[in-house]
């Protein structure tokens, strides 16, 4: 699926002048996503993002416009697909009931037995029901489904679908079944879709379950939408299993119109075989058609460059006006946020401002910044802006407040001070204000 992305962000990041390689990369991607069926709409209002935020953004110092670009992209492609949720698999409650449906050949029976292998796996009790009574030996299928994925099972080869839909729910939960999963027949296919729809209904009013699963054939493209609409419409459809994504690239342009219409796709079939299910996960797959199980590093990287731009603005505001501790506080998490401050010094040589407050920073032991922070947490925003009027009454309440004692809230205060007079001296250094761009600093 979409497996030209891949060559496409290489290419990017490989060279040739910026605004060019945006303009090629930007082709590329309509391209791949036109290619997997994806609705030309959507394609369009994507890429249209993705270019306004190129040109908008601006990357933190350290980092290339390449590199963020490349982020960007994996955002918005991420959402593309669904956003930051990932979807929820275990059941809130049990017994749970899960109702599977869909056109003839799409994939239900098959997916039922890698549901139950997958929740057997997850440590559920699980149950399988046969309701198909058209096709031959549709019952021996899932049976076998039932054995080699270790789940109970229930079916009747002839009787209406309903009655034995509501049997096998009452039979595998009286068993101890704590998800039953219910298999559908959908023979009709698309002439007589009217009557496959009315017999859904009819099972699902029948057995009132907990999920409706509508398994579709990624081969359908960006017509699951409306396949899926009609479903929805005959019985509420809570959730979508897009079937052999394996065989198609088509696959993008289910998923695509399904995060487009807010449903959550829960899994995807990615072979034959019973293990072959995965739990869909949108940033997962957004990473992945792009080729970036590297890049897990690379945004590692641009998240820790986020952090120093506030970082350092933060040192540009002590080193152009009032010291406090509000600063300090801000400072502080910021800096807790990016590991420890020995690395980051290694990992930011962009971070010039006031390298010696960071570098005495760096010398205290995290233990110790994460005691000041709930020190901190425990002074009033007067004490923080004016650390001064914290006298010996207050440090008492302070540190009885954080659970610390006197002697800690002292030895923050007296970081304070030391770093009060640190940016004084800064300040008069002209030197090192021009080469930070500060000019108009109130000298003392
Ligand atoms: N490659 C591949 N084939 C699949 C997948 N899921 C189902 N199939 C095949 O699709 C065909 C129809 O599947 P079936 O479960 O019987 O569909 P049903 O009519 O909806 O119950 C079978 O040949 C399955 O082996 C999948 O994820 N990948
Ligand atoms: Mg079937």
């Amino acid at each position: 699926m979409l497996e030209g992305l891949r060559e496409a962000v290489r290419k990017f990041l490989s060279g040739g002048a910026y605004e060019k390689a945006v303009e090629e990369f930007i082709r590329d991607l309509q391209r791949e996503l036109l290619k997997a069926d994806v609705n030309v709409k959507l394609v369009l209002e994507l890429t249209r993002k993705v270019k306004e935020r190129a040109l908008k953004e601006e990357p933190p110092p350290g980092a290339s416009r390449r590199d963020w670009f490349v982020k960007i992209v994996y955002e918005e492609l991420s959402r593309f697909f669904g956003g930051d949720r990932d979807p929820v698999v275990d059941p809130p409650r049990r017994p749970w009931v899960i109702l599977l449906v869909g056109v003839q050949g799409s994939g239900k029976t098959t997916s039922a037995g890698k549901l139950a292998l997958f929740y057997s796996r997850r440590g559920y009790k699980v149950g399988l029901v046969s309701t198909d009574t058209y096709r031959p030996g549709a019952l021996q299928q899932l049976k076998t489904l039932a054995e080699a994925s270790g789940a109970l099972f229930y079916g009747e080869d002839m009787g209406d679908p309903a009655d034995i839909a509501f049997r096998g729910v009452r039979d595998l939960t009286s068993k101890g079944a704590e998800i039953v999963i219910v298999d559908t027949a959908g023979r009709h296919g698309y002439g007589e879709e009217e009557a496959l729809l009315e017999e859904m209904r009819r099972i699902s009013s029948r057995i009132n379950p907990d999920e409706v699963i509508i398994v579709i054939d990624a081969a359908m493209g960006q017509k699951a939408y409306d396949l899926a609409a009609r479903f929805h419409k005959y019985t509420p459809i809570g959730g979508i299993l897009v079937a052999k994504t394996d065989g198609t690239a088509r696959g993008g342009g289910v998923l695509s119109a399904a995060a487009a219409t807010g449903a959550t796709v829960k899994f995807i079939g990615t072979g034959e075989k019973l293990e072959e299910l995965e739990v869909f996960k949108p940033r997962r797959f957004a990473s992945r058609i792009l080729g970036l199980g590297d890049l897990e590093s690379l945004l590692e990287k641009l998240r820790a460059l986020e952090e120093a731009r506030d970082l350092e603005k933060t040192a540009e505001e002590m080193v152009k006006g009032k010291v406090t501790l509000r600063l300090v506080y801000r400072q502080f998490k910021a800096a807790r946020k990016m590991g420890p401050f020995s690395k980051i010094l290694q990992m930011i040589p962009g971070l010039s401002l006031a390298p010696e407050a960071l570098r005495e920073a760096a010398k205290i032991g995290e233990d110790k910044i994460d005691k000041w922070i709930s020190i901190m947490d425990s002074m009033t925003y007067e004490e923080l802006e004016n650390p001064d009027i914290i006298d010996r009454s207050r440090m008492r309440r302070i540190a009885l407040g954080s659970g610390t004692s006197i002697e800690d809230v002292k030895s923050l205060l007296e970081y304070y001070k030391n770093l009060r007079n640190l940016m004084k001296r800064l300040r008069r250094d002209r030197n090192l204000m021009r080469r930070l761009g500060i000019q108009d600093v109130d000298l003392e």
